[in-house]
């Protein structure tokens, strides 16, 4: 090994500048510097003390060019598998290394992975309202802002808050954004037959209003049991989506051929699962058609490429998960994936808030509805220390809801 790439030190950041994010850096003994994602929103402090405390120490010393050896250390090496903490602490690392590599190498990290397969990445944008005039306005401000793939969410009468619509600001300009600072989560309601009723009749108006062309997408946020899934997947045919994201729980993987006998409404399933074995049974049979793992959950590059390139055998196509709580770290990460990969299927864009764009200054663009990791060398993004350390880490947590009846249900 060159001394000059050995890992002279791996640091854990902490900062919350629209909300809380968690960075890897590593430093090799020449100075080159690499960044991974690890934030997992609402239980951001377990993984920083999983990457400090026992994950920190093996790396130091080490050549920083072995990705895959440091990848499978890692997850062997703990003897316990899998498991969000775990794939977000080795995603973390594993981005890093992938990042000074491509540094070393003087080339955008899509040029290590295989170079571009396409211009730039189809990006979907996140329409919502309370009521129709709402949703029509969120769909028309997203088409104005250049997107051309829109997931559209909306409330439902008889539900006070629900995921994917933000609380009345005033402003109607606000982005959505799921976790809320404070001390506690917050309870949020839900009925699964209210819902059933109202969303259909919504997809309805937005196609007449929008007509047959523009890529409709909608997240059923893992609430409905398999029957109630295949319903909806059934009622929503007619106004041809995308996919229905998450339209049941992911991990019973074998609920899926329910959905899948009963309708050809395409389904994307995996934010929450992070490794090539959470999607044995949804890809082997193919009861999936987009895999929604993020890079800073499933393992890193590394970790989602081995999900991608089993989903590819089977016809199954990227939805990279992108929400706001994946830091622009994690992002570029994603784009360099997505630009790379040839089972690319869409990316999801939830922009970041300024207050983030200060901290991390990413090489990222988005034009013409396409996203774009940049050509800067590596992944393409720099960590302000100043910036991060006016911002201190916050208590925030997802939401959770209950049935009128004081049941807890999935959120
Ligand atoms: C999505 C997701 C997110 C999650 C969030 C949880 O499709 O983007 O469902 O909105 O709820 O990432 O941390
Ligand atoms: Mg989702």
């Amino acid at each position: 090994m060159a001394l000059g790439t050995a890992i002279r030190s791996a640091e854990v950041l902490v900062t919350s500048p629209d909300r809380n994010f968690v960075t890897l850096r590593v430093t090799t003994e020449d100075g080159v510097i690499g960044l991974g994602d690890a934030t997992l929103n609402g239980r951001e402090l377990a993984v920083v003390s999983y990457l400090r405390d026992h994950v920190a120490p093996l790396l130091i010393g080490r050549d920083a060019h072995r990705v895959e050896d440091t990848w499978q250390l890692l997850y062997r090496g703990a003897y316990w598998r899998r498991g969000p903490v775990t794939m977000s602490a080795i995603a973390a690392v594993d981005m890093a290394l992938w990042d000074v590599k491509a540094r070393l190498a003087g080339m955008p990290l899509y040029q290590l992975l295989g170079g571009a397969s396409r211009t730039g990445a189809l990006a979907y944008g996140h329409a919502s309202g309370r009521d129709l005039p709402e949703v029509f306005d969120s769909v028309r401000r997203h088409l104005e802002e250049g997107y051309r793939a829109i997931r559209v969410q909306t409330a439902v009468p008889g539900i006070t808050a629900l995921y994917g619509v933000p609380a009345p600001s005033g402003s109607g300009t606000v982005r959505y954004e799921p976790a809320q600072r404070a001390p506690l989560p917050v309870e949020e309601d839900w009925d699964t037959r209210a819902y059933l009723r109202h969303v259909p009749g919504v997809f309805e108006a937005v196609r007449a209003e929008f007509g047959p062309e523009l890529p409709l997408l909608h997240d059923g946020h893992h609430r409905m049991t398999p029957i109630q899934a295949a319903r909806l997947g059934k009622d929503l045919e007619p106004y041809d989506l995308f996919w229905l994201e998450d339209c049941t729980p992911a991990e019973n993987q074998e609920g899926l051929r329910l959905v899948r006998q009963h309708t050809t409404t395409p389904l994307a399933i995996g934010e929450v699962l992070n490794s090539v074995w959470d999607y044995q049974t949804l890809v082997r049979e193919q009861l999936i058609d987009y895999v929604r793992s993020s890079v800073t959950h499933a393992g890193g590059i590394t970790g989602l490429r081995r999900i991608l390139d089993f989903a590819a055998q089977h016809q199954i196509k990227s939805g990279i998960h992108g929400p706001s709580d994946v830091s622009p770290v994690g992002m570029a990460a994603a784009l360099h994936l997505d630009l790379a990969i040839h089972n690319f299927g869409i990316q999801e864009h939830m922009p970041h808030g300024r207050l983030t764009h200060e901290v991390f200054r990413t090489s990222a663009t988005f034009s013409g509805g396409l996203l774009h990791p940049g050509d800067a060398p590596g992944l393409g993004v720099e960590y302000d220390d100043a910036a991060a350390d006016a911002h201190p880490y916050q208590p925030a947590y997802l939401p959770f809801s209950r049935l009128q009846d004081g049941t807890v249900h999935d959120w």
